[in-house]
């Protein structure tokens, strides 16, 4: 049976991640972290909840053998736009927070999942249908740290035979929480905004194309891929995932099929097009789809549709 610790579990994903973990092996097996306690009521009480800052190795190690963890799930991380404010920091927490979980994994042999992005790339890479095996040269930090990342996950593998696995995933849209500071979620904010005010102003310049998933298919990739099958992966630090291309004009499009009178208009952030001029338009995500079956269930379409429904549902 699993037992798995999650980093960072009061973000985007962690939030939705340990809700899901807990329904598939039992609450207790689910051991939930987080820099403090200030997050949903659901994922503190429904299963063990432990502060932990990932920079504190001793502590880490301590609840690993308190909880006998096996699995960690490691999604304390800064994001591209507050990494490029505070790349001190985010160089500290993405690179030094991930080298103590897998020098704890490798001493008690513990399998980590750790999600890279599309940040993984960079202006050098083919920016269509963006290959699984391609030129990573990053111009960011964040980008930085995760292709850093994905070589130090592999090295672990293939050095110390740490059974690490990895995901790039791109921008992520979900409505149960908010986005951590990404250049992606403009792609989040529009839902809200379109919901609230009927108008959204993009930080995210028309004719932007970035790869996007709806959440629940973010959760899926991470749990099939922790469960896949070792002998089929060729890859394993980590996987091109990725289920609809967009830019800001389509997906306003997209939006107004529900709210016809939906205003998208334009307040360009520099740094946060500059972060998505560097990254690509379009994932070739076969090798996920070919070593462990990977297929994405929501469409722009099917997303939309859902978001607007559970997001009006939240917001009243
Ligand atoms: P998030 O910013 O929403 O959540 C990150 C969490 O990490 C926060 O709750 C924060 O408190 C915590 N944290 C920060 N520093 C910490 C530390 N030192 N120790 C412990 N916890 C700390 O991020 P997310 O969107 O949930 O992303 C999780 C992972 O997935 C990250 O590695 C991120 O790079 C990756 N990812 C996310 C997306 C996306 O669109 N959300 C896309 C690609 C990759
Ligand atoms: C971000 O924009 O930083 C994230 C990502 C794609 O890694 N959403």
């Amino acid at each position: 049976m699993r037992k798995i610790l999650i980093t960072g579990s009061l973000g985007q994903i962690g939030t939705e991640l340990t809700m899901f973990l807990r329904e598939q092996y039992g609450n207790d097996n689910v051991i939930a972290s987080d820099l403090t306690n200030n997050g949903p009521e659901n994922v503190l009480t429904s299963g063990p909840f432990e502060s932990l800052d990932i920079l504190d190795a001793k502590k880490m190690a301590e609840i690993c053998d308190k909880y006998k963890v096996n699995t960690i799930v490691n999604l304390a991380a800064l994001l591209s736009a507050v990494a490029e404010a505070k790349p001190q920091l985010a160089y500290d927490i993405n690179m030094n927070g991930l080298f103590n979980i897998l020098e704890i994994a490798r001493e008690k042999n513990i399998s980590v999942f750790t999600p890279s992005s599309i940040a993984a790339f960079g202006p050098s890479t083919p920016p269509d249908n963006t290959p699984q095996d391609t030129i990573q040269r990053p111009t960011t930090m964040y980008g930085v740290t995760k292709v850093a990342g994905e070589l130090l996950c592999d090295y672990y593998y293939k050095r110390f035979g740490v059974d690490t696995r990895g995901v790039r995933f791109p921008g992520l849209i979900s409505y149960k929480a908010l986005p951590g500071g990404g250049t992606t979620d403009y792609a989040v904010h529009i839902y809200y905004e379109a919901l609230k005010a009927k108008k959204y102003a993009s930080f995210i310049d028309k004719g932007t194309m970035m790869d996007m998933m709806y959440m629940p298919d973010a959760i899926k990739a991470i749990h099939d891929l922790m469960e896949a099958n070792p002998d089929k992966l060729v890859h394993r630090n980590a996987f091109n995932v990725t289920a609809m291309s967009f830019d800001p004009e389509i997906l306003a499009g997209e939006i107004r099929k529900h709210i016809p009178e939906f205003e998208l208009s334009y307040d360009v952030d520099p740094v946060k097009q500059a972060i998505a001029n560097s990254w690509p338009n379009s994932l070739d995500d076969s090798c996920a789809r070919e070593e462990w079956n990977w297929k994405p269930d929501y469409t722009m379409e099917s997303m939309t549709k859902d978001m607007l429904e559970k997001l009006s549902e939240k917001l009243g």
